[in-house]
């Protein structure tokens, strides 16, 4: 799968694109990320990329010309594949959208800075509007990573064990289960004495539980899409669960 971010802070993209897993996944081949300045796209003295709004107001409006230059002189025209402007006007991105997102064998992203982009980016030139949900950042370049991200640990062999992502929780619709490694005793806090016992069953039926809890207490909005057996239903029953309850 092949990305195409387009940014006017490429310098806030690559350091995370060259670490760990997704590093390794470029090296490999099983993605490529090409990181594109917009800057590069002005043509007058001043490089200029923004302008004030028409209409007045406060703030500053990202201007249509350097973006369309940029993604026609990339993608072609009309564009070779999706273009997604990172907007807090978006759909609200999740594990679903990545997978959707994750069959694709190319996207662009776009990342706006300032108050936002001349709206004939949008209609004209961007497919589709994704928002990582309902909190004010300064730009978009932390959405398309995020993006980029959770959509790349989706690909084949990029992680080690392809069944890891299909049981992700949140995939899922629940809650992880707590961990723990070695030492057994850490400051007096011992690890449950279930997970040292070596019985599977019993172990997995643990983990079930405390998925479960957690998700009741934590996130009771997720049990409704959740794949849950008769038992897990008594379970959450016999803790208070009322079905009614989002
Ligand atoms: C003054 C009105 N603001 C909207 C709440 C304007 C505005 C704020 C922040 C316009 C752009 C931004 C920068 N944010 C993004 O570009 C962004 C974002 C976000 O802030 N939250 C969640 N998802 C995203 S995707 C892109």
């Amino acid at each position: 799968m092949r990305f195409d971010i387009f940014t006017l802070l490429p310098e806030t993209i690559t350091p995370y694109l060259n670490s760990s897993i997704l590093k390794r996944a470029a090296e490999r081949g099983l993605v490529s990320f090409h990181v594109h300045n917009i800057r590069d796209w002005t043509t007058d003295k001043h490089h200029t990329t923004d302008d004030l709004p028409y209409g007045g107001g406060g703030g500053m409006v990202m201007k249509p010309e350097p973006v369309f230059a940029a993604v026609e002189a990339v993608l072609g025209a009309p564009p070779c594949c999706p273009v997604i402007l990172l907007t807090p006007q978006g759909r609200v991105f999740t594990q679903q959208v990545a997978r959707e997102l994750s069959r694709q064998p190319r996207l662009a992203l776009i990342a706006a800075r300032y108050e936002g982009i001349d709206e004939r980016v949008r209609q004209h030139l961007v497919s589709d509007e994704i928002s990582i949900g309902d909190y004010v950042l300064t730009g978009g370049e932390l959405p398309a990573l995020v993006v980029v991200d959770a959509v790349t640990r989706l690909l084949p062999g990029v992680l080690g064990d392809p069944e890891a992502t299909g049981k992700d929780s949140h995939a899922e619709h629940l809650l992880e289960y707590p961990h723990y490694t070695r030492p057994a005793v850490f400051r007096g806090w011992e690890v449950p004495e279930v997970l040292r016992s070596g019985n599977h069953a019993e172990i997995e039926r643990w983990r079930r539980e405390q998925a479960l809890l957690r998700t009741l207490h934590r996130r009771p909005d997720l049990l409704s899409q959740a794949e849950l057996s008769e038992e897990d239903r008594a379970f959450l029953h016999a803790h208070g669960w009322a079905k009614t309850k989002t």
